[in-house]
């Protein structure tokens, strides 16, 4: 069977994880690369072995002779790349978030589904080895019904050093980091019906909030609080893990630092260690995004080849965009 040829757009800081994930899976092969800076564009030729290059997302498109394109490129141009990509009829998966307004998050969908091609958001952080352990456990019934979770990511990890454009915007730990953690609480405990919200800035020399606190209601008695930080001062810094606490009528879930996840029962505690796989451009601590990146790209994959929409699909992902801009404006209205 032919490989599934993929373009790449967008050759910064993140994508080179996508890049080197397409590398080892099997059955795709990475046909173009493009970004708009010419630098990048040969570096990524280059370092991946890639015969075509481009600055121009329309040229790469014109050229033909890919079958999907995966953009990672930073938010402002997300798009109109993917309504250029569904225009070409072709399939697109997009990085998070995959837009900065509720807007745009519903054209994308939208152009995306006149077009009948499958749109994906890599939203990845469900895909890290210990979210799946917690995710099953959950499936098996161990704790029974859940009916809290806490999903916390605090760090001061100078995030800005790799990703300086996110020292900028308006907008900032909702939109960049909270959003993997809404959608980890969807997964853990549905869809939510309602999220109430505090921000706050605590580094002066950003333009956004580093600080949110979010409390969820997914109905039927199911509350979780996803709580995020980029100015907590921690020794060890946990960065980049999410620690996970889920209570349910039988037990209770721990994933906590270092990748040790507890089932609790009644009197009794269970402990694994689940760390993430070692790829050979792993480099600690990212090793758990980077595996995240292989694993969702795996999925995305299976889902294009069997035809059926993957797990975070346009459509699922718009919840989360939504959740967020809910999320923003509770903040707003408390202020
Ligand atoms: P970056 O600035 O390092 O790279 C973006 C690249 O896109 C740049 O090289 C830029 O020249 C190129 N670009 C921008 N607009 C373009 C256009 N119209 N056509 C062609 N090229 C264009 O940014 P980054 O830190 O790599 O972030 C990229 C995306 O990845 C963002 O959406 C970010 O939120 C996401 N991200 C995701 C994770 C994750 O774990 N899922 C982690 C980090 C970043
Ligand atoms: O951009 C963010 C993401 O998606 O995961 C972590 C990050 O790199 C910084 O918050």
């Amino acid at each position: 069977m032919s490989k599934v040829r993929i373009g790449v757009v967008g050759l910064g800081f993140f994508a080179q994880n996508q890049l080197e994930a397409w590398r080892v899976i099997d059955g795709v092969e990475i046909a173009a690369v493009c970004d708009r800076d010419p630098a990048k564009v040969e570096a990524a030729r280059q370092r991946y072995g890639v015969e075509r290059g481009y600055t121009d997302v329309a040229e790469m498109l014109a050229d033909g002779g890919i079958d999907a394109v995966d953009v990672a490129t930073t938010p402002p141009s997300h798009r109109a790349i993917v309504e250029q990509v569904a225009r070409a009829g072709l399939a697109v998966i997009c990085q998070k978030p995959m837009a900065e307004t509720l807007e745009d998050a519903r054209a994308m969908v939208d152009a995306c589904r006149r077009a009948g091609v499958s749109f994906t958001v890599h939203e990845n952080f469900r895909f890290q080895r210990p979210m799946r352990e917690v995710a099953g456990l959950l499936r098996e019934g161990a704790i029974g019904e859940p009916f809290f979770a806490r999903i916390s990511f605090r760090t001061p990890y100078d995030v800005f050093a790799n990703q300086p454009y996110l020292a900028t915007e308006g907008r900032f730990i909702i939109l960049d980091l909270g959003i993997h953690l809404l959608d980890l609480a969807r997964c853990f405990m549905g869809d939510a019906r309602d999220v109430s919200c505090w921000t706050r800035r605590v580094n002066p020399k950003i333009r956004g909030e580093d600080v949110a606190t979010m409390v969820l209601d997914h109905g039927g008695g199911r509350t979780s609080v996803v709580d995020c930080s980029y100015a907590t001062h921690q020794v060890p810094d946990p960065w980049p893990q999410t620690l996970v606490t889920i209570e349910g009528t039988e037990g209770t879930i721990a994933l906590e630092a270092d990748y040790r996840l507890h089932l609790i029962q009644g009197d009794r505690i269970a402990t694994r260690h689940v760390p993430p796989p070692a790829w050979p451009w792993s480099k600690l601590p990212l090793d758990i995004i980077q595996d995240s990146v292989v694993a969702l790209q795996r999925h995305w994959v299976e889902s294009y080849l069997a035809r059926r929409p993957a797990e975070t699909s346009g459509e699922d992902n718009l919840k989360v965009v939504e959740l967020v801009h809910a999320a923003y404006a509770d903040a707003e209205r408390r202020k």
